[in-house]
């Protein structure tokens, strides 16, 4: 592959294909910013002091850590000034940030979860920021109002996993690319390009030990999947789970599979783990653009119109055939 960097990728999004405007190819200049300093801070870990609690708790009752607190600040700060934005919302605040008057304004709405897999935070396992990129609907004052739109509607959307390697993985509408950080260069070159999903997988990722809390379809295609070869399914299964959704996803948009947070029966007002605007919408649209699918179990996570920020979602998304046939089993 040429030496292409994000830079120049988004130069040519922009000139030559014209999927993509100025504003918009700076936000994602920004965004990749705030990753790479993301990533240092990461990489230096107990080294820094960077490790461990901030002795608070987020707008979902969850602790946070130190990294938490240190990658929203950065994706702040980093977002305040371009004039790209109309406002920011985050995992870790409750209600949307402002931009600040000595700074100008601009038509896009950025979400984030700024540092996912918590628990993995500590223990030297992949994390990763998930964004994702709305308009703001014009002459809508940036309120939280304006950041309720269904994920069909976002024009951007990515994550950085934080690995052995660093990556950064975009779509603007135009397939999925993959971009790898040059850490003595300090900039990120595209590594894959138009990654595509196989339809079907042997490789299914669920917290399984959430098993007794599961709705009934659930529990039939897990059990399916577990019975292999000599059950329904004729095939035998394999399992993994990293516990960082970047990380689940990242496999499976690298070859394949299918990924499961569902709905469970602990707490109705809680119809899964995961946030629907800056968890579920980023990643669905991404597993689409790569020729995935994405389903709550009974509807196209794209298409559900969201009642509140910090709103729960079940998620099931990977490989077509498998995220069809649960679904299936949802309504029968
Ligand atoms: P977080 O945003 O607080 O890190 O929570 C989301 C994470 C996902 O990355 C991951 O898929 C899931 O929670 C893991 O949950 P569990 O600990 O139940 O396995
Ligand atoms: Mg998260």
């Amino acid at each position: 592959m040429r030496n292409i960097t994000l830079s120049r990728f988004l130069i040519e999004e922009e000139r030559e294909k014209q999927v993509i405007c100025a504003d918009l190819r700076f936000l994602v200049e920004i965004v990749s910013r705030a990753c790479k300093a993301i990533s240092v801070s990461i990489g230096k870990g107990a080294l820094a002091g960077v490790l461990g609690s901030a002795g608070s708790d987020n707008v979902q009752g969850e602790v946070q850590k130190k990294l938490d607190v240190i990658s929203n600040d950065i994706l702040l700060e980093a977002n305040e000034w371009g004039g790209h934005l109309a406002a920011m919302a985050s995992e870790e605040m409750e209600h949307p940030h402002q931009i600040p008057h000595r700074y100008p304004k601009g038509e896009y709405l950025l979400l984030f979860d700024p540092l996912d897999g918590s628990s993995n935070i500590d223990i030297n396992v992949s994390v990763g920021t998930i964004f994702s990129v709305l308009r703001c609907p014009e002459g809508v004052e940036p309120n939280e109002q304006a950041f309720l739109q269904p994920g069909v509607k976002q024009v951007c959307a990515g994550y950085a996993v934080y690995g052995p390697t660093t990556l950064l993985v975009l779509t603007v509408g135009d397939g999925v690319h993959i971009f790898t950080l040059d850490r003595e260069m300090g900039h990120f070159v595209l590594t894959q390009s138009n990654v595509t999903i196989p339809a079907d997988t042997r490789e299914y990722a669920i917290n399984a030990s959430n098993a007794r809390h599961w709705e009934p379809a659930v529990k039939r295609y897990i059990d399916e999947l577990q019975a292999g070869k000599e059950g329904a399914r004729g095939a035998d299964f394999n399992m993994r789970w990293v516990a960082s959704m970047v990380a689940d996803v990242h496999r499976i948009i690298s070859r394949g599979g299918i990924f499961l947070y569902p709905r469970d029966k602990r707490d109705p007002s809680k119809p899964g783990k995961l946030r629907l605007m800056y968890e579920a919408n980023p990643m669905a649209m991404l597993i689409e653009q790569a020729g995935g699918m994405a389903t709550d179990g009974r509807q196209r996570i794209l298409d559900i119109q969201p009642t509140e920020l910090h709103q729960r979602v079940a998620v099931i998304l990977g490989s077509k055939n498998e995220v069809e046939r649960v679904t299936s089993y949802h309504s029968s």
